[in-house]
């Protein structure tokens, strides 16, 4: 595939702009889209919406040079990339709505030998659902287009890296359109590029964060076990790690994100009978949360018995995981409502270090908030707490270790 094309791409958040910045790096022209006039105008200033290390510089240097810029409604191109969000709606059921729309505002665009690529997290069957709304809506295309579908991999806080040196996945609704998807990639992707079908680069996306799910789930439940039988379990699975065929992750406050914590609902809603592992470990990981929240209230009852008076606590960290200010779906956050909802008037320090403020809570530096705090309940292991004296603690202070702070 030649680089004088045109690629448009339909949403521009977290994966649609860091993916057209890397393309539009690449010398090919890319004409994103966003719903939100805001994001359309601070891109096109050069600026980015959203944290994420080194994406200001290529989204600046794409605009400066014009191979990037962003609009309100869908421009024609010879590639459409489709990254829009696919969230939940009732009962943990996809909602694929977004994906369906920018499907809609594609279509009169369309013309022979276009590509049409979805990366947005979708149930299985969502790409061949759109060729067949596609086709049903415009015959003439069938035979004349590609359809694909190549799921994003990439972890925050290392996007840019990871869209260049990730292998990626792509599955077509035939095999020209899944090599013409995987010419499309090999102009900005150096990792291997794998091709299949479009059901199974579906369900092998679904797959990679579902496996992720259950093996947290396995840790947390041994954090449950542990806690009964008087056993550190950051040791346990520290030790048990030092066998050549286990791996065990660490357990924590429950899992975050927008991920993790949401693509098994994916596969559990359409297979539900089949889905028991994946499902039980979303229930796990989900309980975790509430167990934590239950454990600081049970230390504040504990320390109120023994002192005689109500104890202050400090909350150490709000966000989904380690050294990111993104809050979305934290568990963190989730824990801290709780604690925040039973207080009466006693002193509670929240602490995030990745935030400046939050509309919620009151924040407090995370020295001040251990000097001051009775209970110290370490939620997410950012560096900064790392530093904390916590091995000579005054002995009153009760610490509660949920995220392996104190290993
Ligand atoms: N967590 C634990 N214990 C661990 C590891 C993680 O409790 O041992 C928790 C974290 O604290 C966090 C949650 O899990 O709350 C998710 O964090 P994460 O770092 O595992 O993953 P995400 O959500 O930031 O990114 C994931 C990645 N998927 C996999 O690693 C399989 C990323 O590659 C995907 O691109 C991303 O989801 C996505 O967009 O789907």
């Amino acid at each position: 595939m030649k680089k004088d094309i045109t690629v448009s791409v339909i949403g521009l958040g977290y994966i649609g702009l860091p993916t057209s910045a890397l393309i539009a790096y690449n010398g090919i022209k890319v004409q994103g889209t966003d719903v939100n006039n805001k994001v359309v105008e601070t891109i096109n200033k050069g600026d980015i919406h959203i944290e994420e290390p080194e994406l200001k510089s290529y989204v600046a240097d794409a605009v400066k040079k014009r191979n990037l810029e962003a609009f309100s409604t869908v421009k024609p191109g010879d590639v459409y990339l489709i990254v829009v969000p696919t969230p939940f709606k009732g009962n943990h059921e996809p909602d694929i709505s977004f994906v369906k729309a920018a499907t809609q505002n594609i279509l009169p665009l369309l013309k022979k030998e276009d590509l049409l690529i979805i990366e947005s997290t979708s149930p299985v069957g969502t790409t061949e659902k759109m060729a067949h709304f596609i086709f049903e809506e415009r015959p003439q295309l069938k035979g004349e287009i590609s359809i694909a579908y190549c799921p994003e991999r990439v972890l925050p806080g290392n996007v840019m890296h990871e869209l260049v040196h990730n292998d990626r996945v792509i599955g077509g609704v035939d095999d020209v359109s899944t090599q013409k998807a995987a010419d499309f990639y090999s102009l900005f992707v150096k990792g291997e590029l794998h091709k299949t079908n479009a059901r199974t680069a579906e369900m092998c996306k679904l797959t990679e964060n579902a496996s992720r799910d259950v093996q947290i789930a396995f840790a947390n439940e041994l954090s449950l076990i542990c806690d009964k039988a008087d056993i550190n379990v950051w040791d346990l699975i520290k030790l048990a790690n030092k066998h050549p065929r286990v791996n065990i992750l660490q357990p924590g406050c429950g899992v975050g994100g927008h991920c993790i914590a949401v693509d098994p609902y994916f596969i559990v809603s359409e297979y539900p009978l089949e889905s028991q592992i994946i499902g039980k470990a979303r229930e796990i990981n989900n309980y975790k949360s509430f167990w934590v929240a239950e454990k600081i209230q049970n230390a504040r009852l504990e320390f109120e018995l023994k002192h005689g008076r109500r104890p202050s606590v400090a909350i150490m960290g709000l966000a989904f995981k380690p050294n990111i200010d993104d809050l979305r779906e934290s568990p963190a956050k989730y824990i801290a409502q709780k604690i925040l909802q039973n207080s009466n008037n006693e002193d509670i320090y929240f602490v995030e270090p990745n935030i400046e403020e939050h509309k919620v809570f009151k924040l407090t530096n995370y020295k001040k908030a251990y000097e001051k705090a009775d209970i110290v309940a370490f939620l997410v292991a950012h560096d900064e707490f790392k530093s904390l004296d916590l091995v000579n603690k005054p002995e009153d202070k009760v610490v509660l270790n949920f995220c392996g702070i104190i290993k």
